[in-house]
């Protein structure tokens, strides 16, 4: 099986193949395509103790991968999704350029992935924050049925990309540079995650509203959400607060959660133990702690929920969906 990665020099990209040898996604007998813009061409980079010179995206298209596993951007997937698909290629597309196209799936494969048939050729991996907050609502809204969700999330600014973590490095160091934000960082928080529509929400904040409507298949469920920046690399945060149309007992919702795969409760107050960033990197899981009811209504829960944004987030989902594409004979 020939498999490319698209952006394979970006950061996500860089997680992906971290995230490839981890799981022995590529064997011997396949074929690893590394792809990446015109400027990288013939560039080399090591994967698993071999050489490989990157392509750019014409010549991957001519090489025909069976999967593309693509991080490079919503422009260059609305080009270049479409022409791998032509050949015969499944893509997995990291961007939002797909996500809400109504002929496309959104997938956490632990939660739809059987919605996956040979036919869908452009798959969809939803925003990092919505991965996360998903992954740990699906169980509880099949149980309780989820009618409300309020989160609030505090994000790294490794969803920003390089340049943002370089203006951190930078302002720890002392030193002028290039600035993702026009705001110091790193003693500040930062009330936007990406651009502004026109409903004076961010995108990643309607990200949240949509895609969790779509991954859960309930257009009735109601979503808002703020979205926070702040000066941590290691993965994304979020307070969840859920409103149920049934009851629950704590208990059992942590009992949900703790049978639930792909989520790690880590909830014990006593022993001060609960998710943080700093702990959550470079770990496939969603973390889930903090469990106690809002006392304030019924029938309404509070949890803290953290995950890498690189992995489970961006590329090991993407991962996950390839693994589940292979495994269910679909590519
Ligand atoms: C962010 N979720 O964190 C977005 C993009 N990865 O900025």
């Amino acid at each position: 099986m020939k498999i490319a990665v698209v952006g394979a020099t970006g950061m996500v990209g860089e997680v992906m193949l971290q995230v490839l040898a981890e799981r022995n996604f590529v064997t011997a007998k396949d074929e690893l395509i590394l792809v990446a813009s015109e400027r990288s061409v013939g560039k080399q980079m090591e994967f698993q103790g071999k050489t490989y010179s990157i392509v750019g995206l014409a010549t991957a298209v001519e090489m025909k991968p069976e999967i593309a596993l693509f991080s490079a951007g919503g422009d260059t997937s609305l080009e270049w999704a479409p022409k791998f698909a032509a050949v015969g290629t499944t893509v997995v597309d990291n961007s939002s350029a797909w996500r809400m196209d109504p002929s496309k799936k959104l997938i956490v494969p632990e939660i739809n992935a059987d919605q996956l048939t040979k036919e869908d050729k452009i798959i969809a991996n939803p925003n990092c924050s919505t991965i996360q907050m998903v992954l740990a609502l699906a169980p509880l809204h099949k149980k309780y049925n989820v009618k409300r969700v309020i989160v609030s999330t505090y994000q790294s600014i490794t969803g920003t990309g390089v340049k943002a973590v370089k203006q951190l490095e930078n302002e720890y160091a002392g030193v002028d540079g290039d600035m993702a934000y026009k705001y110091q960082i790193h003693r500040n928080a930062i009330p936007q995650c990406d651009v502004f529509e026109d409903n004076g929400y961010t995108k990643e904040e309607m990200k949240l509203v949509r895609e969790t409507k779509k991954i859960l298949s309930d257009n009735s469920i109601a979503v808002t959400a703020t979205a926070v920046r702040v000066p941590i690399v290691g993965g994304h945060s979020e307070a969840i607060n859920v409103e149920f149309s049934h009851d629950f007992d704590i208990s059992e919702v942590r009992s949900i959660l703790e049978s639930t795969e792909g989520v790690i409760v880590q909830d014990n107050l006593k022993e001060f133990e609960y998710p943080m960033p700093l702990f959550a990197q470079g770990k496939n899981e969603v973390f889930v702690g903090r469990l106690r009811r809002d006392e304030s209504q019924p029938n309404t829960l509070n949890m803290w929920v953290v995950a890498d944004n690189l992995r489970k987030g961006a590329a090991t989902n993407t991962i996950q969906i390839a693994e589940y594409l292979v495994a269910n004979n679909l590519v």
